[in-house]
């Protein structure tokens, strides 16, 4: 009477440890998943030439950000959701600027004129934000919860060298 019972906890016990396996070796080992629509897609944390952060002529807007709504059916407000990096410079959206599923908007550096249509906005700052050598991306949403967090290094990140890294498809 006692065989039964042992086989099928035995049974559901390495089902869990295949499934919990399987999930880590899905994982790429820098990435952090929490529940959200909205992922940080890829960085130009390197702005083609050489970085300039003078207003006028400088090349800060080269260096942006991309963020993407990677759920099918919600439409999600950028508003209130918040930027930072290691070292705690914070960029927070403050106006309304809708990504259907699918869209996404590029976080530019320097100044412009932030466009829906063109999916973007503007930091309204020249200096540059994600640092060449490596840097931290935190994406929070409104209420203060993480929505994405991606670490990188030009070294380990960065193979082809072009200052561009992807984090989602
Ligand atoms: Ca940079
Ligand atoms: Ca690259």
């Amino acid at each position: 009477m006692t065989i039964r019972p042992t086989l099928a906890a035995a049974s559901a016990l390495s089902v869990t440890v295949v499934a919990a396996v399987a999930l880590l070796g899905a994982a790429p080992a820098y990435a952090t998943e929490y529940s959200s629509a909205l992922k940080v897609r890829g960085v130009q944390y390197d702005a083609p030439g050489r970085d300039d952060n003078r207003c006028s002529g400088g090349n800060t807007a080269q260096e942006y950000l991309t963020i993407k709504n990677y759920s099918r059916t919600a439409t999600v407000n950028l508003k209130g959701y918040v930027v930072k990096d290691a070292t705690g410079n914070t960029f927070t959206f403050t106006k309304s600027h809708s990504l259907q599923p699918g869209d996404y908007v590029r976080l530019r550096g320097g100044r412009g004129t932030d466009s829906d249509a063109k999916n973007v906005v503007y930091r309204n700052n020249c200096n540059f934000l994600w640092n060449n050598a490596g840097d931290t991306i935190y994406l929070y949403k409104p209420a203060g919860s993480h929505a994405d967090t991606h670490k990188y290094t030009k070294s380990a990140n960065d193979r082809d060298g072009n200052g561009y890294i992807g984090f989602h498809a």
